[in-house]
């Protein structure tokens, strides 16, 4: 299957929110490749990343950033592909500032945002899966057993007061 998910982080410093969603695609055995690049501090860099990654195998694009994080729409403008934006938590704003940033695209560049912060880097890769599952039976297998056994495990809490 080869590396068919991107992951591109605004900074290092995303990385322990970032980490989630390797967890999830290392789980799923999903190959992916991942590089730090910023709207911002690299920006011709970021574009000629976006357009030569396809070439090497890339369907999906994450992209996570904090702040004024215009990253995931960078990405979106660049491609045809699918892009999934993770909202990096801040310490100013708690990362309102960057889920209004990474969610409020303009008509005709879409960018799949999701949660702030950790749980947003675990479903990021969650809805990735989601899509290649659409093609692969093995993946759409591995999503229903993952989504059964979270069910099963809610199920089987015990409350003792
Ligand atoms: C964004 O600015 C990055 O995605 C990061 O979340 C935030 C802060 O970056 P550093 O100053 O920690 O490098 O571009």
């Amino acid at each position: 299957m080869g590396k068919v998910i991107s992951i591109i982080m605004g900074s290092r410093s995303d990385l322990e929110t970032v980490s989630e969603t390797i967890n999830v695609l290392r789980e799923f055995k999903v190959g992916f490749e991942i590089k730090v690049l910023s709207a911002h501090r690299t920006p011709k860099e970021l574009a000629r990343y976006v357009e030569e990654a396809p070439k090497r195998g890339t369907k999906i694009f994450i992209a996570a950033a904090g702040g004024a994080a215009a990253l995931a729409g960078v990405v979106a403008a660049h491609t045809p592909l699918p892009v999934i934006g993770i909202p990096i938590e801040t310490k100013s704003l708690k990362g309102l500032d960057s889920l209004l940033s990474t969610v409020q695209m303009p008509g005709g560049i879409p960018v799949a945002a999701m949660a702030i912060g950790k749980a947003g880097a675990k479903n990021a890769a969650l809805f990735a899966l989601a899509i290649l599952g659409i093609f692969d039976k093995r993946i759409a297998g591995k999503l229903g057993a993952y989504k059964k056994s979270m069910r099963a495990k809610v199920l089987s809490t015990k409350i003792k007061l």
